[in-house]
Order: structure tokens, then sequence, then C-alpha cells
């Protein structure tokens, strides 16, 4: 039987990995951050089959006693403060989970479990304000704008050094947005499907938001998951983008979630009132042509449908609590 520890267990994309793991027969260790746990919500239904360990990422001995433990065939680092203004506030902290943090994990597979195959999860942020290329590939060079980007651009070069210096198994995916109803509400997909679920069961008026020319590459997580694990099956490490090379705008989004449930979205959404950031001329795109053929890796869900199962999502479970 296969094993993976999945740190960083308890968000959407640690959820959707172990269910995905699961299914192909792996033993799956999840950890959690002491104190900082989501809920276990999203693995509600498959708890008792995954194993939930408490790991401190800002703690060597701590991570090298679980990955030297387990020795597990595969890790996969998903841990991370990724909300962009929540990791702001707190840019020293960010700095040391998503940039030392990964350097930590790699250390401990060095030292306690050299064979097994790890995954950083990379973010497109990497490529700052003014990207040289549109749309971006695994050869666009990096420009972080930000303490978070940053952070993340430090962890990627480091899977890159344990790469080529000690041999590890490591690769890192460059990932775009990807979303799904379990992305948590302060992210603008589920921001927007939730408030428009809420104002059609009567629950709030209106729905504030930012910029609604910001423009994102949005995928479903499910198919981000599926990429990363094929990453760590090929037989030599490499670093991937994942993205669908196509852009909606907020616009589009609330366009798209209210005509889901009948309704016109410029009745409800104010903009311009909330987490609005300046430097959004920006424009992050992927080309996922690497992953495509070298993986046979393919984003199957379109944004439409991902739109709409994120709406209904939100309006059953709205209709469940009230
Ligand atoms: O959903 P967002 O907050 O995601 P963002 O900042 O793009 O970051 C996500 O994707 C990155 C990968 O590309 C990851 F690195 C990161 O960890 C995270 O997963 O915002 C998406 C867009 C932005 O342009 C933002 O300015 O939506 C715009 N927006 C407009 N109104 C809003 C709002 N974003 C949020 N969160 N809330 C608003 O009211």
């Amino acid at each position: 039987m296969s094993s993976a520890i999945i740190i960083g267990v308890d968000g959407q994309d640690g959820s959707y990995l172990t269910e995905l793991l699961l299914e192909k027969g792996y033993h799956v260790v999840g950890t959690v951050q002491p104190g900082e746990s989501d809920s276990l919500e999203n693995l509600a239904s498959i708890s008792e089959r995954v194993e939930i360990v408490v790991t401190d990422l800002l703690d060597q001995k701590n991570l090298s006693e679980v990955i030297g433990g387990y020795r597990p065939d595969e890790t996969y680092n998903l841990a991370s403060q990724s909300h962009l203004l929540t990791s702001l506030e707190n840019p020293a902290r960010t700095g040391e989970i998503s940039g030392l943090g990964v350097t930590r994990i790699l250390e401990a597979i060095r030292t306690t479990s050299p064979k097994t195959r790890f995954f950083q999860a990379s973010s497109s942020e990497m490529f700052g304000r003014q990207p040289r290329d549109v749309p971006q590939d695994e050869n666009t060079p990096f420009e972080p704008w930000n303490a978070y980007a940053a952070a993340k651009l430090y962890a990627h070069w480091v899977v890159a050094s344990y790469r080529r210096n000690h041999g590890i198994f490591a690769c890192a995916g460059i990932l775009y947005n990807h979303e799904s109803p379990r992305r948590r509400p302060e992210f603008v997909t589920r921001k927007v499907t939730r408030g428009a679920a809420m104002i059609k069961l009567g629950l709030a008026r209106d729905l504030p938001l930012g910029n609604l020319d910001a423009r994102r590459d949005w995928g479903f997580a499910g198919d981000f998951v599926r990429g990363m694990w094929q990453m760590l099956q090929q037989e030599t490490p490499a670093d991937f983008v994942l993205a669908t090379g196509k852009t909606h705008t907020v616009r589009d989004l609330c366009e798209e979630a209210f005509s889901c449930l009948g309704l016109d979205y410029r009745d409800y959404v104010v903009p311009g009132t909330t987490d609005f950031r300046r430097e959004e001329e920006t424009l992050l795109v992927g080309n996922p042509g690497k992953a495509q053929r070298l993986l046979g890796w393919e984003p199957f869900v379109p944004f439409q449908e991902l739109i709409r199962v994120m709406v209904d999502a939100d309006l059953a479970s709205l209709r469940n609590t009230r």
C-alpha cells in the first residue's frame, strides 16, 4: 500500500487530495498546524480513513519526527496562509510558514526519509504585477510583488535546490486560482456564490465587493489535486504550471452566479467597497501546455459549471441551516 503525508490537510485542496489518494488505495496521514487548523469539516465524510497529526512547520525536530516516523512514499505541502490580504497582515509569519517551513520539510525528508517524493504548492502570485509573458509558463521570470509571493518564491527555489543538490524527488506546481464549494468565503468566488445564495434566500440585501474588473484564471480544485498527484508519478521530477489558460472578470463571476439564481447582479453588488487592490491591471493567466503534454493533465470543469456547482452547494447548505 502506498502512503502519503498531506501537510495542511484541513483546507480545500487537502480534502480533495485526501479523497483522491484514498480512492487510489493510499494510507493517508494529514497534518494540521497547532491551534491553526480550519475545522475538519471538509474531511467529515472520510475522517475515519485519515490519520490526523498536529505538526508544526516552525519546528524542525517535530517535522523530522513525523516524516521520519512514517517515511511516506509521498509528501504534499498544501499549508499556507493563502488569503493574500490576511497573509500580508503578518508578513514575518507568512515567511516562516510559507517560506522557511518548506525548507524544514525538505530538510526532514533529506535527513530521515530521502526516498519520499515531495510536492510543493507554488503560486502564480510569484509572477508579480507585470509578468513578461501572457500567458505565463514555467520559463516566465518571477517578480514577486508582495511578502506572500516572495515567501512562495523562496520555497519554490528551495524545492529546486533540494532536487539539484540532494537528489530529492521534489516538484512544485505553479498553481493559478482554483476553487470549489469548499473554498473559504473570504476568497472572491465563494464570497460571490454564497452572497448570491444569501440574497436569493432573503438572508442579505446586497454584496459589497472590490474591483469588478479584476481578472483571474479560475479552475476547479479537484482538477488541480489530480495534477499534483500526477507530478509525483513521473520518472523525473519537474515543475509545472497548472491553470485553465482562460480568464474571467469578477464581473463575469457575479453575472454567472446571480443568473444561476434568476437574479441580476447589478441590482445587488456594491463594487469598490471592500478588498480593493490597486495593482490590478495584472493579467495572470497560465499556459498549462507542459502539464498537458507530459502529465496528460486537463482541467475538466469549465468556469460556468464550477460557479453553478458552487452556487447550488451554497444554496443547499444555507437552506439546511435555516
Ligand atoms: O479570490 P481572491 O482573494 O484570490 P487571489 O488574491 O487571486 O489569491 C488566490 O490565488 C492565488 C493564485 O493565483 C494564490 F496564490 C492565493 O493563495 C489565493 O489562493 O481574489 C481574486 C481576485 C483579485 O483580483 C481580487 O482583487 O478578486 C478580486 N476581488 C474583487 N473583489 C476580490 C473582491 N477578492 C476578494 N477576496 N474579495 C473581494 O471582495
